[in-house]
């Protein structure tokens, strides 16, 4: 790997990281906040709506999406054996954190107190939006410069199939590239004009819409790298097979048709789209579901036969035999603590998705208790030790304190799952989402005093304290590791997996076309009469609505 790869692949991992201390500080006063453990609307001369909407955009979107960029390239050069081109990487490396660091002033000096869904009326200053379509457009390079090696890999050899890492991270992008256009137009066209002053008014049923097209694709953009990891290394990790490989391309695939037609399923409760379309989206979305399904099965036979290959046996002794604490190992502890969180992460998504449930969790606790285990579960966990390894192998540097790294990602699943619980726990019982509540529900001295609310929001704040802990911990390896002194050889390596099943090559996984017509077709069957309704309902022919003003303009 050149030198100028691996400096673009270590910017890309160290800027998030840094950046994610403030990402990590506001996660544990957003808690407080919530359990009436503070009683103000700022902390430290940072306001409530403000830390939350630095928590959400760091740790969400910036993360995510500079790890995706560097481990795609790392991807690309390890199982194509062909490096991306450097000023492809540079421009988009420069753009990323130009646009990221546009976003951070404007959050930072307070105006951009917006959420990570900037969802109008919330006016933001324009530099925030135009960081966040910065970022974007940096992270689209890429995927085109992949595509090129791909197709020069493709050339050189005919008849194989695609690497299944490299599948992987193609499909996640072309997801990523399909959805971000909608933000992009929504960010360019509707936000930006109306907060340079160009346009009085913004259209927000409209504006929502185009956010949810790329919101919940931006999800499973999140997730997918995660699955990379889960087929192609976790089974080496372990000390066994894939079982099969089939299933992984076949996964990966769905994930291409599904992902981005459901994003209605986030606004069952807007008025101004019709109930055929939310039902449309929200059968789509089971079928979202399948891919992880069909992971969740994979990957349990793929330990099975890990666990009794190194003696385990019984109905479940071969558990016991997987490699949970060992040091030289760590990226599988992180990795099954991830895929133990989604478990209820996962099935807490099904609930979300049924139309008539959505109802009783939409805007509740329950929420953040859901993508807890989701985002902050396999995603959140495959992304610090991935990039703890790619530090350590690229820079050539010993773990610092690895028996402390290996408890990390249990000391964060523990937490999650106590911080997950009381806030579901909350939600069922109506406790709002974003919203501080130790001004008001949990403030003894407010009339709107919830004694009810106390245990969960207590539980949730022990949760969330674990949690910081955890990363606390997390930082001191990662950051230690980085200015090691103690070395080791210094070069791109992964775990490995390799098939228990390794079915003969199909036309038909390994070629992109034939999914990208269906791709298409979906999304226009699902979107076209969404928009339609929107265009209708709140177009042009709808009366004005004035942001501040709750009546029609006319
Ligand atoms: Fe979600 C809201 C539905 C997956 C993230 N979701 C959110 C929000 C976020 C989010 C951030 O339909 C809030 C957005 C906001 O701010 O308003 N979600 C789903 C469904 C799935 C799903 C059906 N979500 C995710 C993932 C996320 C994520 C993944 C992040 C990475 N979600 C919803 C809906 C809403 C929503 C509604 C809107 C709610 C509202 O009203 O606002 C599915 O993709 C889930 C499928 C997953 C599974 C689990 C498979 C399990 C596996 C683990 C196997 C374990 C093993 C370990 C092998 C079926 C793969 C074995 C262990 C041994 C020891 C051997
Ligand atoms: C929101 C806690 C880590 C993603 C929240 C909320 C709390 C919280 C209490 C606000 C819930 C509400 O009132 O609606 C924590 C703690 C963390 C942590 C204690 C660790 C110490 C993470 C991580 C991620 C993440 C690692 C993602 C990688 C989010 C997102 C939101 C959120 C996307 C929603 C923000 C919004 O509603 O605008 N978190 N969190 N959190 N968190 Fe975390």
């Amino acid at each position: 790997i050149s030198r100028s790869l691996k400096s673009i692949i270590l910017i890309e991992l160290l800027v998030p990281v840094t950046l994610l201390v403030i990402g990590i500080y506001h996660g544990l006063m957003q808690t407080l906040y919530r359990a009436g453990m503070i009683h103000r609307a700022s902390t430290a001369r940072l306001d409530y709506y403000q830390g939350l909407t630095l928590h959400g955009v760091i740790n969400a979107i910036v993360l995510t999406t500079f790890f995706a960029v560097a481990f795609g390239h790392a991807t690309m050069a390890f199982f194509l054996k062909k490096e991306p081109g450097r000023r492809a990487g540079w421009t988009s490396l420069a753009m990323m954190t130009g646009g990221t660091l546009m976003a951070a002033w404007a959050m930072l000096s307070g105006k951009a107190s917006v959420l990570y869904t900037f969802y109008p009326p919330l006016k933001a200053h324009p530099l925030f939006y135009l960081g966040t379509a910065l970022l974007i457009a940096g992270s689209w390079i890429p995927l085109f410069d992949w595509l090129y090696l791909y197709k020069k890999w493709k050339r050189e050899n005919p008849g194989r199939k695609i690497p299944l890492a490299v599948l992987g991270t193609l499909v996640n992008f072309i997801i990523w590239f399909v959805c971000t256009l909608a933000v992009a137009y929504e960010v360019l066209v509707l936000l930006l004009p109306w907060a340079l002053g160009w346009a009085p008014t913004v259209n927000v049923t409209l504006s929502r819409t185009l956010f949810w097209f790329f919101g919940h694709a931006l999800v499973y953009f999140w997730l997918l790298p995660a699955y990379v990891m889960f087929y192609t290394m976790l089974p080496a990790l372990a000390g066994g097979k894939l079982y099969s490989d089939m299933v992984g391309r076949i996964a990966f695939f769905i994930f291409l048709l599904f992902s981005v037609p459901v994003g209605v399923h986030h606004q069952f409760s807007d008025p101004g789209i019709g109930g055929s379309s939310k039902l449309t989206q929200s059968l789509l979305t089971f079928g979202v579901a399948v891919p992880s399904f069909l992971t969740a099965f994979t990957l349990s036979a793929s330990l099975e036969y890990a666990g009794r290959k190194r003696g385990g046996s019984g109905l479940f002794g071969w558990i016991g035999k997987l490699p949970f604490f060992d040091k030289d190992r760590y990226l599988f502890g992180y990795m099954i603590c991830g895929l133990i969180l989604f478990i209820p992460g996962g099935l807490t998504g099904i609930v979300n998705a049924s139309y008539s449930l959505n109802g009783v969790v939409h805007n509740t606790a329950w929420l953040p208790g859901h993508f807890h285990m989701t985002v902050a579960g396999p995603v959140f966990l495959a992304i610090l030790s991935m990039s703890l390894h790619l530090i350590s192998v690229l820079k050539g540097k010993k773990v610092f304190l690895p028996a402390i790294n290996t408890i990390v990602p249990y000391l964060w699943m523990i937490g999650v799952l106590i911080f997950s619980t009381g806030l579901m726990w909350g939600g069922l019982m109506g406790e709002p989402r974003r919203t501080n509540m130790g001004l008001t529900y949990l403030n003894p001295k407010s009339s709107l005093f919830h004694p009810q609310w106390v245990p969960s929001t207590t539980l949730a704040a022990a949760g969330g304290i674990l949690m910081f802990v955890a990363s606390v911990l997390y930082f001191i390896v990662f950051f230690g590791t980085f200015f090691n002194r103690r070395r080791t050889v210094a070069g791109l390596t992964f775990p490995e997996s390799r098939a228990y099943h390794d079915e003969p090559l199909v036309p038909l996984l390994n070629s992109f076309r034939p999914w990208l017509v269906v791709m298409l077709f979906i999304i226009a069957v699902a979107y076209i009469p969404a928009l339609m309704d929107v265009i209708r309902y709140t177009g042009p022919g709808a009366p004005p609505h004035l942001p501040g003003n709750p009546l029609p303009g006319r």
